[in-house]
């Protein structure tokens, strides 16, 4: 029997699990509290069938999408694929076609131009359409009430751009989707498409500009007045890829960029002011402007890429628990002309911010993040893409308060949380987040949390067993019963 290569990326809480299922009535621990009516969609890359590369990543997996539904103090679930072209194509043949990771000259020839992105990372919900993106190609449209894929979602023919960010932004006020893709017109290249949406999902402007660099361009953020594409040296080479070879390097002796422009202007007016060589972060918390219009971005900043491969591809090897990083703020002058940031260590390391939805591009009260356990010994729970789960959860006072901890057990990890608002303003809502749990060698449980978001140090009000077992979740949303009744 062929079997997945037997790798950090395939075994353990990363197991392949393939299975599309509805359940309903799971058993809850707890109180559900009556004011949580709605759905947390999440993204699991899930590999339907062997890669052909032994050094495949989790990455390249197919999307799942599945729905933690939450009603009347009960809860269901359902998990399904992402019905991509490549899926389709793969599912047919009934075997793997598309090769490494983001490089189409390792796929089987018969796959020539069929669309190759697995829509794996972050379900979008905008003006009631769920999307289920992945920055190497455009999203994959999803109903949210079956789960059924419907298309891949071009903004009525109007997007221009091949990719679409895994993170866009919605503004609180103007409900618009502010957008981007790297490597808009092909593999490699340093165009950026910068988009912005209506409050209807119409795409109302697209503009192209060029990066310093090919960059990985994974998150981006918004102010009330900018935008701000951060640049970090982490590099694709068409050379390489064209060689079969991995498609990001990561270097450390190179700059990072910090590309700020006005919401609403020309892409002409981009300043780019320098940050250190060699870092990296996947996740931005956000951006917000002072009273004196000083731009300030927050940042889960790292001394280096923390995936091994990419890391590797360029000449580094540094373990995960020795990869230096913190909750980064990065200040300029959005009037100056260039400059170098202004840097602050704000918080601590780690990855997976989460903010309220309405304090998008505003200065934050409060903010949530994943970290590591100081006063743990031993090894983390292997899993992920950097065989390490999280296994503390923080709420940071923004204003200088104390931090609030919610640590879990030594074989348990955190999956990241969504947020889910409250309706009275002296409440902070809650946050939902998977907490995986390992008994044996292939031994896994996997229970929702909900924590109170204001109190996270009392930990679960309530805990909701999902009886099948998950692969690790990448990004996640939480859309209400009221939101879901907008469905397009
Ligand atoms: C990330 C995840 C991806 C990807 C690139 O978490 C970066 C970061 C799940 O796919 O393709
Ligand atoms: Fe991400």
């Amino acid at each position: 029997m062929i079997d997945y290569p037997r790798t950090p990326d395939f075994l353990g809480l990363n197991r392949p699990i393939g299975e599309e299922y509805s359940l309903t009535n799971l058993v809850v621990e707890g109180t559900i509290p009556p004011n949580i009516e709605g759905v947390f969609f999440r993204a699991t890359p899930d590999p339907a069938f062997v890669p052909f590369a032994d050094d495949d990543t989790l990455l390249s997996g197919d999307g799942m999408i599945s729905a933690l539904r939450i009603a009347g103090g009960t809860a269901g679930f359902d998990m399904r694929f992402v019905d991509t072209p490549r899926r389709r194509a793969e599912v047919a043949a009934g075997r793997a076609l598309f090769g490494r990771y983001r490089n189409p000259y390792t796929d089987d020839p018969s796959v020539a131009g069929i669309d190759r992105t697995v829509a794996n990372t972050t379900p979008v919900w905008h003006a009631g359409t769920l999307l289920m993106t992945k920055e190497d190609g455009r999203a994959y449209r999803v109903n949210p009430h079956t789960l059924e894929t419907v298309s891949v979602h071009d903004f009525c023919g109007k997007l221009k751009s091949q990719t679409m960010t895994a993170h866009p932004r919605i503004d609180p006020v103007t409900g618009e989707l502010f957008f981007f893709g790297y490597q808009a017109d092909g593999i490699a290249t340093t165009k950026v498409a910068y988009c912005i949406a209506d409050g209807s999902g119409n795409l109302l402007s697209e503009q192209w500009f060029d990066a310093p660099y090919s960059a990985m361009i994974h998150d981006f953020a918004i102010s009330e007045n900018y935008v701000i594409f951060p640049v970090y040296p982490t590099i694709a080479d068409l050379d390489r890829i064209k060689a079969g070879e991995p498609h990001w390097a990561h270097h450390m002796a190179i700059d990072s960029w910090m590309g700020v422009m006005p919401r609403y202007g020309d892409v002409s007016e981009i300043r780019w002011f320098k940050g250190p060589k060699g870092v990296f972060a996947y996740h931005l918390m956000g951006a917000f402007e002072d009273k004196d219009g000083i731009l300030h971005l927050d940042q889960c900043l790292a001394a280096a890429n923390p995936f091994g491969f990419i890391q590797r591809a360029g000449g580094i090897d540094i373990p995960p628990g020795q990869l230096d990083g913190a909750l980064t703020r990065w200040t300029v002058d959005p009037k100056a002309q260039s400059g170098d940031v202004r840097e602050a260590r704000i918080g601590p390391p780690g990855d997976f911010p989460i903010i309220p939805a309405d304090r998008q591009g505003r200065a934050l009260d409060h903010a949530w993040m994943l970290t590591m356990n100081p006063d743990m010994r031993g090894s983390p729970l292997m899993g992920g893409p950097v065989y390490a789960m999280f296994n503390m959860l923080m709420r940071l006072d923004m204003r200088g308060g104390p931090p609030q901890f919610l640590t879990v057990a030594p074989n348990q990890g955190f999956n990241e949380p969504v947020h889910v608002p409250s309706s009275d303003a002296n409440h902070e809502g809650w946050l939902i987040a998977m907490v995986d749990t390992q008994l044996g060698p292939d031994a896994f449980e996997h229970h929702a949390w909900i924590i109170n978001a204001g109190d996270v140090a009392a930990g679960a009000v309530a805990t909701i067993a999902i009886p099948k077992r998950q692969r690790p979740q990448v990004h996640g949303c939480w859309v209400s019963t009221a939101q879901l009744a907008l469905a397009a």
